[in-house]
């Protein structure tokens, strides 16, 4: 099947999904505006993006089913897909507000566009409610069940966990370079997208093909949450350096003084002279000054350290995926699949 029809095929799922959150909230009583509100959160939130997490529920289920793998396995796995976008949906909406960020998938953040403001943050509550109603009318007879409701709280509470320590890293009022470190950037990724983006889609297609081994579960995280880690420290790179049309985001990291890769890798070797100008000009919400660290990042050749890194990373990444014991630890292909998902990207 083409990547077109593979995606097509999937957004089918969610209007079906989505019919069927909408018909619930009718049968709520709500009215009509807003019912016709939650249409619109929904369909502005949900689909749109890249959709590799949704897909890779999919991807997983499909390998390690092999030719067992029915079209009723098709459905299942693309509905815990369609949760795993609807989390990132909530998180999403939520995470421009904070970060004060103006664009996303090439259209303004959904808190900025007309009569929606601060009923956003509302609007996200729904987006992540909207998961367990799902779950509900989809699993409540299998018997992993509560493994799924354990394995979305979990990962949520992770990423919540995720989202403070970087948003207490990069205070708006107090630009403090020496706070970072690469040490805090590998904790707050882990926390804020390892765990939610990669070892989540993951794990659910292992609880939906009743794989129970826990070895297969600490196998996931061993080459996951390294995997995320090279998945944002793409995105923190991006932030700086992709144009913004392909991007489909304006980034806001310098501006907002986070804990970027970007940042902590300038620190590692800027002369004397330079970190004075990132002292200066770092998390300043100023184009000026945000201009004037990018200069900065471009003296010292940020480009290709980063070609570099991610060279070496997938490098590493492979090596770990190629010495799975497949017998005990689960399928290679997985694993495969996610980084040739990632690796290279350009958005
Ligand atoms: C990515 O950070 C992390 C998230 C989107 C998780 C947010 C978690 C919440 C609990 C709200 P980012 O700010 O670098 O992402 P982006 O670059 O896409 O804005
Ligand atoms: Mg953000
Ligand atoms: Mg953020
Ligand atoms: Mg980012």
């Amino acid at each position: 099947m083409s990547k077109e029809a593979v995606r097509a095929k999937f957004n089918d799922v969610y209007t079906l999904i989505r019919d069927e959150l909408i018909e619930h909230i009718k049968s709520q009583g709500m009215p009509p505006d807003a019912v016709e509100w939650f249409t619109r959160n929904l369909d502005y939130n949900t689909p749109g993006g890249k959709l590799n997490r949704g897909l890779s529920v999919v991807d997983t289920a499909k390998i390690l089913l092999g030719d067992k793998f029915t079209e009723e396995h098709y459905k299942q796995a693309a509905i815990l897909g369609w949760c795993v976008e609807l989390l990132q949906a909530f998180f999403l909406v939520s995470d421009d507000i904070m970060d004060t960020s103006i664009t996303r998938r090439g259209q303004p953040c959904w808190y900025r566009t007309p009569n929606v403001g601060m009923i956003a943050i509302n609007d996200a509550f729904m987006l992540e409610a909207a998961i367990y109603h799902l779950l509900k009318v989809h699993f409540k007879s299998q018997p992993y069940y509560v493994e799924l409701l354990e394995l979305f709280h979990d990962t949520t509470y992770q990423t919540e966990m995720g989202q403070l320590i970087d948003l207490i890293t990069a205070p708006e009022d107090h630009v403090d370079l020496n706070r970072f470190s690469l040490t805090k950037h590998k904790l707050i990724v882990q926390y804020k997208t390892s765990y939610y983006s990669f070892y989540l889609p993951v794990a659910l297609a292992l609880h939906m093909c009743g794989v129970s081994s826990p070895k297969a579960f600490q196998t996931a995280l061993d080459i996951l949450l390294p995997l995320g880690e090279y998945f944002q420290i793409q995105d923190d790179y991006l932030d700086y350096h992709a144009p913004p049309e392909v991007l489909g985001k304006i980034g806001t990291d310098i501006l907002d003084n986070k804990c970027s890769w970007c940042i902590n890798k300038a620190l590692e070797i800027v002369t004397p002279e330079q970190r004075a100008v990132l002292d200066a000009n770092y998390g300043r919400k100023d184009a000026e000054c945000e201009r004037r660290v990018k200069a900065v990042y471009e003296q010292i050749g940020l480009p290709k350290i980063y070609e570099q890194y991610e060279a070496e990373v997938t490098g590493k990444i492979r090596k770990l995926i190629d010495g799975l014991d497949e017998n005990t630890q689960g399928k290679k292909a997985v694993y495969i699949s996610f980084l040739s998902k990632i690796e290279g990207r350009t958005k």
